[in-house]
């Protein structure tokens, strides 16, 4: 039963969002990674939402680029937070992208997050997040994730001086 639904508006995005789907694998959320657009396939991205929302998903990944309209034509249709990473690609370096995910009209926000992989990574956690508020065992384990960064850090550092 995925609790994250992470939708990209083509195979051509897979490379960028594909961290995204490891970071949840890592910490053991189950997730759906899959394809969908909001111009190409409006009546799939509609009923996947209502699958993924029948089958207890709490949070919604959208990825895209161009006229981004993909995280904010989900946000239309479902009340669970909806994070969005705009994808580069086009001869405006992806900043069509970014404001067209990011530019929401209030009450329907999408959380965005930054560009391609930076933001797919972050949009795991987010959503890791979001979802450990009702999970202590999730929260934990983010815990521990941190503490490894932490010591990464640490191990750097030392390993300069
Ligand atoms: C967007 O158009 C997709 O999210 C992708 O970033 C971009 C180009 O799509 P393709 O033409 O590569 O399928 O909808």
């Amino acid at each position: 039963m995925p609790k994250v639904a992470i939708f990209m508006g083509s195979i051509s995005d897979e490379e960028k969002v594909r961290p995204c789907a490891d970071i949840l694998d890592k910490l053991g959320i189950d997730h759906l990674l899959t394809v969908t657009s909001a111009h190409r396939t409006p009546e799939r991205t509609e009923r996947l939402i209502r699958e993924m929302e029948e089958q207890g998903c709490q949070v919604f990944i959208c990825a895209a680029g161009l006229a981004a309209h993909l995280a904010g034509a989900v946000a239309a249709r479902t009340s669970k937070p909806v994070l969005g990473i705009p994808i580069t690609g086009s001869p405006l370096g992806g900043w069509d992208a970014l404001l067209a995910t990011v530019q929401m009209p209030p009450g329907f926000p999408v959380g965005t997050l930054a560009l391609d992989k930076v933001g797919a990574r972050n949009a795991a956690w987010l959503a890791a997040q979001i979802i450990a508020l009702n999970d202590p065992d999730l929260a934990q384990r983010i815990e521990q994730e941190r503490a490894v960064m932490r010591e990464n850090v640490e191990k750097a550092a030392q390993s300069l001086q």
